[in-house]
């Protein structure tokens, strides 16, 4: 017996220090670095704080006007046991196995057409020009389509492109811009969320340390004397280390939605001043919430250099305001639910939003819908009025997926059966376009909510010509002109802006509902609105814009590829064939451009 205890302790000993210096090798241990609490991250690669912590940095030497004196830290604690966002699926077919591996060789196709092209004539531009094989300049000059795209090359397993990308990506130089004037919103979640996605899928100390780079550019557009953020920023004003301020109006979705991006860094590096930074943001918004014309919502402008949020009276979920809604419950979600307030912020402004933005739309089959619009308050007499625009967009279709993920984190049925029906509200407009492609905007009319909800064709003519803002409402001749005229498709009441900008909002939320609920349908809904999508945007160079889905055949293109094209469209079609523990969303959470970043998980 003595023997064999003698035996087994150096041997127990060297296991232990083995496996120690293993889980330091990957990383594979509890992090959170620097901030003072443990959290377990599976699978992280370790960070060597080398390889990005480069003092010397052009943008990390600028001296500082504002310095922060009081730097926040990330909760201490264990992140929460958070309810699952998937369904656990059943078993599959070989014939459903074959068909899903059809589509995904064809969105690979597909990404690879825009690809190669982008590669070859508009490699490092901002954005490749798909008519003319030109290139553009859009974002700063820093390669967004290249920045944007590396996680997709990833996750499409185009691992030689990736090593490619990465390689190039290094040679990006964020101390120079061809923009005078950056928007900050727009660069966090193109170039630091591609950064961070890309770095937290490999583990590729390059990436981080790009990421870094843009994070302590962005960093500076906070060094205001109250350290709320310049949205719309003078780069070369700062550069040269210039006094700022932050603006009197800033854009509601540019504010608000930094924190995923910069809180991720902040957890990844250990240094806490870019969650600082984006916190500090956090509390003004908490404090204002309820403070608001419409409490619960923020409006679409704000006051950041006042601090105050309560002058504009225009609310809604699309654009202008859609990220600071979908980063609530995402925070929540990415920091293992230690950010409660995120939590408390959301359920406000959701019940906020489901009681006065929701509307189900007057259709022909009477489809169960809810379609989102937008609400201008008016206060008269101590009491608020509420004016209502019955206004569909293409942007507004991420909030399904948004009130899925809220619904299952937080155990609520009213978000998850909203998510379903302004999900189907979005495959609806889909199918009943002429070319199954859904429009930027559109009016519609609603159903009067006190009773059943059946198709009324007087009806919808009558809120044709009230929409044409015609005064005589019985005049149907009139209504039929404008029905032919405008081509409208029953149930619209206007198109207003009939482009499609190849967004990827729509297929977002059938993502997630389908990651969510496991209906099969949603498969070949997916399919339907890829087939259409690529039938009609397809040009020799890549994918183009449309600028009007609302004709029967040939639509007009415009020269014109966004970097979300590959970055998120593409990416979240890929992923609907894709297994289910491809980017599982119990382990990851996308940012409002598709980046998937790693989840704090117990
Ligand atoms: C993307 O850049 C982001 O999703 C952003 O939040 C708004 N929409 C575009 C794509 O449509």
């Amino acid at each position: 017996m003595a023997f064999r205890r003698r035996f087994w302790l150096p041997f127990g000993i060297a296991t232990l220090l083995l496996f120690c210096y293993y889980s330091w090798l990957t990383g594979d241990a509890y992090q959170w670095a620097g901030a003072g609490s443990l959290s377990p991250l599976t699978h992280r690669p370790h960070v060597d704080p080398k390889a990005f912590d480069d003092e010397d940095y052009f943008w990390r030497k600028l001296p500082t006007h504002y310095p922060v004196k009081d730097m926040g830290t990330f909760p201490n604690g264990k992140p929460l046991t958070l309810p699952k966002i998937q369904v656990v699926f059943g078993e599959e077919s070989r014939g459903d196995k074959a068909a899903r591996e059809r589509m995904l060789d064809a969105v690979r196709k597909e990404f690879l057409h825009s690809w190669h092209y982008y590669k070859t004539k508009a490699f490092m531009s901002d954005e490749l020009a798909p008519i003319s094989g030109k290139s553009k300049d859009t974002f700063g000059g820093w390669g967004a389509t290249l920045v944007d795209s590396l996680d997709t090359l990833w996750i499409m397993n185009l691992k030689e492109e990736f090593e490619e990308g990465v390689a190039a990506v290094v040679n990006i130089d964020f101390e120079n811009s061809s923009l005078e004037n950056v928007n900050v919103f727009e660069t966090a979640i193109r170039y630091l969320g591609g950064f961070l996605s890309a770095y937290d899928l490999s583990g590729d100390q390059r990436l981080l340390r790009k990421a870094r780079e843009v994070g302590d550019m962005l960093y500076k557009a906070f060094d205001t004397p109250n350290r709320m953020p310049i949205t719309r920023w003078d780069f070369d004003y700062a550069k040269q280390g210039g006094q700022q301020e932050a603006p009197g109006m800033s854009l509601l979705a540019e504010v608000g939605s930094l924190c995923m991006e910069f809180t991720r860094l902040s957890m990844i590096t250990g240094n806490p001043k870019w969650f600082d930074a984006t916190d500090r943001v956090r509390e003004v918004f908490e404090e204002q919430q309820m403070k608001t014309q419409l409490p619960g919502m923020w409006p679409f402008t704000l006051n950041p250099r006042d601090k105050i949020f309560t002058a504009d009276n225009t609310f809604g979920l699309g654009a202008l305001a859609d990220s600071t809604y979908e980063y609530l419950p995402k925070m929540y979600a990415l920091t293992g639910g230690l950010l409660p307030s995120y939590k408390k912020m959301y359920e406000e402004s959701m019940k906020t939003a489901l009681k006065h933005l929701l509307f189900r739309p007057m259709v022909p089959d009477s489809a169960n819908i809810l379609i989102s619009g937008t609400v201008h308050t008016e206060q008269a007499d101590g009491k608020t009025n509420f004016n209502f625009d019955y206004q569909g967009q293409h942007l507004v279709c991420f909030a399904g997926g948004m009130l899925a993920i809220g619904g299952k984190l937080f155990e609520k049925s009213e978000h998850l059966d909203a998510a379903r029906k302004l999900t189907d509200g979005c495959i609806w407009t889909y199918k009943t376009m002429p070319l199954g492609i859904m429009p930027e905007t559109f009016f519609m009319i609603p159903c009067d909510p006190s009773k059943e909800c059946h198709w009324d064709e007087t009806q919808w003519k009558q809120a044709v010509l009230k929409q044409a803002g015609e005064r005589d409402l019985t005049n149907m001749d009139k209504a039929d002109d404008i029905i032919a005229k405008s081509k409208l498709p029953k149930g619209f009441t206007e198109i207003t802006e009939p482009d499609y900008l190849l967004r990827p909002e729509a297929i977002e939320s059938v993502f997630i509902m389908y990651r969510t609920t496991g209906r099969r349908e949603l498969l070949e809904t997916a399919e339907a609105m890829f087939n259409a999508i690529i039938k009609y945007t397809e040009t020799r160079y890549g994918n183009a814009a449309l600028s009007n889905v609302n004709v029967d055949d040939n639509p007009p293109k415009k020269d014109s590829m966004e970097s979300f094209w590959l970055g998120e469209t593409l990416k979240y079609f890929f992923l609907i064939f894709s297994d289910q523990d491809v980017i599982s969303l119990d382990e990851w959470v996308f940012n409002t451009e598709a980046h998937p970043f790693r989840r704090l998980i117990r």
